[in-house]
């Protein structure tokens, strides 16, 4: 629209209120919503783009892609945007995110880019089975775009002719199988640690984790198209995703060669989630469940298995999920030291109340719920809560807990806790730990667990609340 006057962002980010007109823009128009905006109460998505480019915020409601609105948007066009910042707009169109899947907003970002996203706390553990659009999502690189009819996962033995490649379809036609596996990320909790002293990583509160039923064919079976049982002598098997890093590496992890072909290992090749194809945030079409252990291993957008003596040479196998003693830093780190993390240690969180929340005392008592997990099959047999430092221990009781026994327990455990308060006070703070079916529990300070990649973070959790007569 060359008739039209040009703007820069910065004259358009002065323009958000009624009284100074509300402009917005969209590729390389500048809109004057103002009159719109007034006249459509509830429209107000619109306005989180107030002075900016709406897109981020179409892409987010996915209220956009409707040739009306784009007709309507044209009618109230004051301008153009001008040539540098449109240069920039067109520079952001080819970012290697665009094409990244629109997110539900209730996700808060721990990063935007790459997208990594946890639920408030108080949503968290509403429903036993994660819902599928709010589960938390780990992504280290851009969601690549997957074609199913083009589709294919390789499946080899290294340095051998064993090798079968699988379409979507074929995987599909292979047996059934369904688990319900909670995932969670190696770094769920690390900004508690983080307290004690600074540490590398997203700075994730406790809900780095989440639980959903997983359909799909066992690793065991498929590996046996290529001659591979648990009789066979390998030690790794590895994976690789079809998410590619900007020195054209993909994403990469491997197991343990035991773990892909025991029987009661459920290690599954995904293509449901929660009785839905696999979202593509969370690994379409094809993602690998490997229950019980780190979500590092739990490799999305799966395009090659390997079968192999060597576990994954990836810097994700090798420089990163390890564990460190708390005096080891950066200057002393030598990663060929830790074994990679596999199976979790167990932990627990309270999620209602959420920390420095005013809780109402009835009849005595306060009411307390979270979640409890354990890694490696291994179930919850009881949940330990204090507001007196540990002078006096409740146990909590269990709202939600899978039949299934160890060492296939794979789900979380859902608990509520009725703490009594027996004197008048006024601030508390509510810790828990989780006990699991080997008996081990959760350590007592993040101080002595401190490793400088802020992995493992499952001391107690401690939450300050403030106590309502
Ligand atoms: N797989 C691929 N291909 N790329 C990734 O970035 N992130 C991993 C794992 N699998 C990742 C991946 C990490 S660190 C975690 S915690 C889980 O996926 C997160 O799974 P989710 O996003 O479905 O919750
Ligand atoms: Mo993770």
């Amino acid at each position: 629209k060359p008739n039209l006057p040009s703007y820069t962002m910065e004259e358009i980010a002065k323009h958000t209120t009624k009284e100074t007109r509300i402009w917005v823009t969209f590729k390389q128009g500048v809109y004057d919503i103002t009159d719109y905006v007034l006249k459509h109460p509830g429209g107000e998505q619109i306005l989180l783009g107030a002075g900016h480019s709406v897109e981020p915020f179409w892409l987010l409601y996915g209220a956009h892609n409707k040739p009306q609105i784009y007709n309507m948007l044209e009618a109230m066009r004051i301008g153009n945007l001008s040539e540098e910042d449109a240069k920039e707009a067109i520079e952001n169109m080819s970012d290697p995110y665009s094409n990244d899947p629109k997110r539900h907003p209730v996700l808060k970002p721990a990063s935007v880019k790459p997208f990594n996203a946890e639920l408030p706390l108080s949503l968290l553990i509403e429903n036993f089975i994660s819902p599928n659009d709010i589960f938390y999502v780990r992504n280290h690189l851009p969601v690549p775009e997957i074609d199913i009819s083009t589709y294919e996962l390789e499946v080899e033995v290294e340095d051998t002719d064993k090798k079968v490649v699988l379409t979507y379809e074929k995987l599909k036609d292979l047996p059934k199988h369904t688990i319900t596996a909670t995932i969670m990320c190696a770094g769920n909790r690390r900004s508690e640690m983080s307290k004690v002293k600074i540490v590398k990583g997203l700075d994730w509160g406790p809900a780095a984790i989440g639980n959903a039923t997983f359909t799909g064919v066992l690793l065991r079976d498929v590996l046996k198209l290529i001659g591979v049982d648990e009789d066979s002598n390998y030690k790794h098997v590895q994976f690789e995703g079809l998410d590619m890093d900007p020195t054209s590496k993909y994403y990469g992890s491997s197991i343990p060669f035991w773990k892909a072909v025991d029987k009661r290992g459920d290690v599954l090749l995904a293509y449901e989630m929660n009785g839905a194809p696999i979202p593509r945030d969370h690994g379409f079409p094809i993602r690998v469940i490997v229950p019980g252990v780190v979500g590092a291993r739990n490799v999305k957008w799966l395009g090659k298995i390997t079968v192999s003596q060597n576990e994954s040479d990836s810097h994700w196998q090798q420089n990163d999920y390890k564990g460190f003693s708390p005096s080891v830093d950066w200057d002393t780190v030598d990663f060929n030291k830790s074994p990679a993390i596999q199976e979790l240690p167990v932990i627990s969180a309270i999620c209602k109340p959420e920390a420095h929340q005013k809780v109402q005392v009835k009849d005595g008592h306060i009411t307390v719920q979270g979640y409890a997990w354990s890694g490696g099959g291994q179930k919850i047999v009881r949940v330990d809560l204090t507001i007196d430092g540990g002078n006096t221990w409740h146990v909590a009781k269990f709202d939600h807990q899978d039949s299934s026994e160890p060492p296939q327990h794979w789900a979380w455990t859902l608990w509520s806790a009725k703490i009594p308060v027996t004197t008048r006070i006024k601030n508390a703070e509510v810790w828990v730990k989780a006990v699991d079916s080997s008996y081990n529990t959760q350590p007592e300070s993040f101080k002595n667990i401190w490793n400088l990649r802020g992995v493992l973070s499952n001391a107690y959790h401690r939450v300050p609340i403030e106590l309502q007569w």
